[in-house]
């Protein structure tokens, strides 16, 4: 059943109804001339793309069009289309290999974002998937964090490694996937404490849980994951790039999409913080998860059709 809709969801049908009548004026459209332009780029803007990237979008069609001598307006529609997905599209596989080495995410972001959720949500996913999982309560710092993600392991039935709160998050997670190791299991995730970057030492406190896994398996058997949630502003992309570079994040797991139909977001997250989105977060519960496809995202927005199939 999960995998039915692992690119889909009714809060994307709610994403393609908000932009099918944003984008109407600029899809019925019939002549290419600077009312056109007008409303292509307020289309843009009212569905959340930011200016950066509605700017970035304009000027390469204005471009293509003009070298092409594009003057019907379907074929621009077609070109934005993939101009979009060129801007989503990098790679964004999470495939874990049958390795004997265990793979291992590690979750990071600020408080609030989603992240002890969104792992949960993740474990079920790839226990759908039939791997063999195990969590760690890196978040020592926050009261009531280790419980939460044990509650969660509960509920899906798989392992927490946790120590007492305050002790060091980088023991933890190095305990977590040593036991993933032993028990010769497939995929270790670990849940990370999200207090504001501006205390410097949140960065250095990952980076030393970075270097403690780097400890037991090779680099590239760990995925950096920044949870970010899709209901931020400009203030809210600015505190992940601070994550990214610091930490050199391999993806974005973007939660709270049911919380914005506009789904513009999802391109200046991408284009700004240069790091292919994941999955989804699309409500609180164990299945509100959507693994991202940019082909299907972009074709599923300007759709008008109800029954897009899956690509
Ligand atoms: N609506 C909605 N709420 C979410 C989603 N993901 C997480 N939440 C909620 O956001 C709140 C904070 O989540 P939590 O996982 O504790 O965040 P953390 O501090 O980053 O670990 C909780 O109330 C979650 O139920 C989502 O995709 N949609
Ligand atoms: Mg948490």
């Amino acid at each position: 059943m999960f995998n039915n809709y692992r690119i889909h969801s009714k809060v994307l049908d709610k994403t393609r109804a908000l932009w099918s009548t944003n984008f109407l004026p600029f899809i019925k459209s019939e002549k290419i001339d600077n009312e056109f332009w007008d409303i292509l780029e307020e289309s843009l803007y009212i569905s959340d793309v930011g200016i950066d990237v509605a700017s970035f979008l304009i000027e390469k069609l204005h471009v293509i069009a003009k070298e092409k001598r594009i003057n019907e307006t379907k074929e621009l529609i077609n070109i934005l289309k993939n101009e979009m997905i060129g801007i989503l599209d990098s790679p964004n596989n999470l495939s874990i290999n049958d390795n004997k080495i265990p793979h291992v995410f590690l979750i990071v972001g600020i408080n609030g974002v989603g992240k002890t959720t969104t792992i949960a949500k993740l474990a079920k996913y790839y226990q759908l998937e039939r791997k063999n999982i195990i969590l760690g309560a890196a978040d020592t710092f926050r009261a009531g964090a280790i419980e939460q993600l044990k509650v969660w392991g509960d509920k899906i039935n798989v392992n927490v490694v946790s120590h007492e709160e305050g002790s060091d998050p980088a023991a933890v997670a190095y305990d977590t996937v040593n036991a993933a190791i032993s028990r010769k299991l497939d995929i270790g995730i670990i849940d990370t404490a999200g207090r504001l970057h501006t205390k410097t030492n949140l960065m250095e406190e990952l980076k030393k849980i970075k270097r403690s896994i780097c400890k037991l398996i090779p680099e590239n058997q760990l995925s950096v994951l920044i949870v970010l949630d899709s209901t931020i502003g400009q203030n809210g992309l600015t505190q992940a790039e601070k994550f990214t570079s610091n930490l050199g994040c391999n993806g974005i797991l973007l939660t709270k999409l049911d919380g914005t139909s506009k789904g513009g977001i999802v391109f200046s997250v991408v284009k700004t913080l240069e790091t292919p989105i994941c999955f989804l977060g699309t409500g609180e519960s164990l299945s509100d998860l959507v693994k991202f496809n940019s082909n299907y995202f972009v074709n599923n927005l300007f759709s008008q059709d109800d029954n897009l199939k899956e690509v």
